[in-house]
């Protein structure tokens, strides 16, 4: 089942069936069987017409599905991207960092984004004015309550400036959170069973309505489990409305590529849906 954060409120659909949830995001979401809450929800909540769930999912209607949370980031959990790290920091002499990490017993994480660096389902994603390399990261990102376990998963895009964190590792911070760096949505897809291996992650850049990068690979490719994940990201951190985690990227475009303004990127994964985001810059930029 998902849950839609919109602007007329919280949709829940459940084959097909839309309801209404007259609860507020932080509280609905921060449960222990989240989906078996859902499911009895729809006993006595509102069914919406297939006429208002149209205007309910409307793309300018949907809302990214996050309130209170953080997101927090893994990162070199695909070989993708240890191998394109790798590639990038060469000059600086960073390159074995990269090695070391995907074989380290500890993961790297990072936190990401709060709320209002995020962007929603058909919201823009921004490049940074001081960045000449820009790329998407389309990445699973599963959704963990406060206790610590997984009750669901969103499609995530962790933008990053691969000019910046080539130049210096030690500039990940700028070249990964800057205001709307961050693309989740469309839904919270809501389910007590592990997503599996055999999940699709696909990536689509569209410039002026033509694909100029088209990609594809499954989660199986992981490196490592989301349970050592979340281990490592709950033992010294808590977090009251839970939190989201993007688990690394398995796609990385060609190194001659860097995205433009105007740019669509989509991102589709099996079971959760597709999150479209266009490229801008941040309009404090603009002439
Ligand atoms: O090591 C830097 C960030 C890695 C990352 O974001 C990823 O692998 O997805
Ligand atoms: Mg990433």
């Amino acid at each position: 089942m998902k849950l839609y954060n919109t602007i007329k409120g919280i949709l829940l659909q459940h084959n097909e069936t839309a309801f209404i949830i007259d609860e507020p995001w932080d509280l609905l979401i921060n449960r222990d069987d989240l989906e078996s809450y859902l499911v009895s929800k729809t006993k006595k909540a509102k069914q919406l017409t297939a006429a208002e769930k149209l205007e309910w999912l409307a793309t300018d209607a949907i809302l990214p599905p996050i309130s209170r949370q953080e997101v927090w980031a893994a990162g070199v959990t695909y070989l993708k991207s240890r191998d394109a790290r790798m590639e990038e920091s060469q000059s600086s002499g960073a390159a074995s960092l990269y090695d070391k990490v995907y074989d380290a017993e500890r993961p790297e994480l990072f936190f990401k984004a709060a709320a209002s660096r995020v962007a929603g389902h058909g919201q823009q994603v921004y490049i940074r004015k001081d960045s000449a390399w820009n790329v998407p990261e389309p990445e699973l990102t599963l959704f963990i309550n406060s206790k610590g376990k997984i009750q669901g998963y969103s499609v995530g895009n962790d933008m990053s400036s691969r000019s910046i964190e080539g130049e210096n590792a030690l500039y990940l911070p700028q070249a990964k959170i800057y205001e709307k760096s961050a693309g989740l949505g469309p839904c919270l897809y809501v389910s007590s069973a592990h997503i599996g291996g055999e999940t699709a992650i696909k990536l689509n850049i569209k410039r002026d309505g033509n694909i100029i990068y088209n990609d594809e690979t499954t989660v199986s490719r992981i490196k490592r489990s989301f349970d050592e994940l979340v281990s490592y990201l709950y033992s010294e951190c808590d977090f009251s409305y839970g939190c989201y985690l993007m688990t690394g990227t398995c796609l990385v475009p060609p190194g001659e590529f860097t995205l433009n303004v105007g740019d669509e990127v989509e991102i589709s994964i099996d079971k959760i849906g597709t999150l479209v985001n266009t490229i801008a810059l941040n309009p404090k930029h603009k002439p």
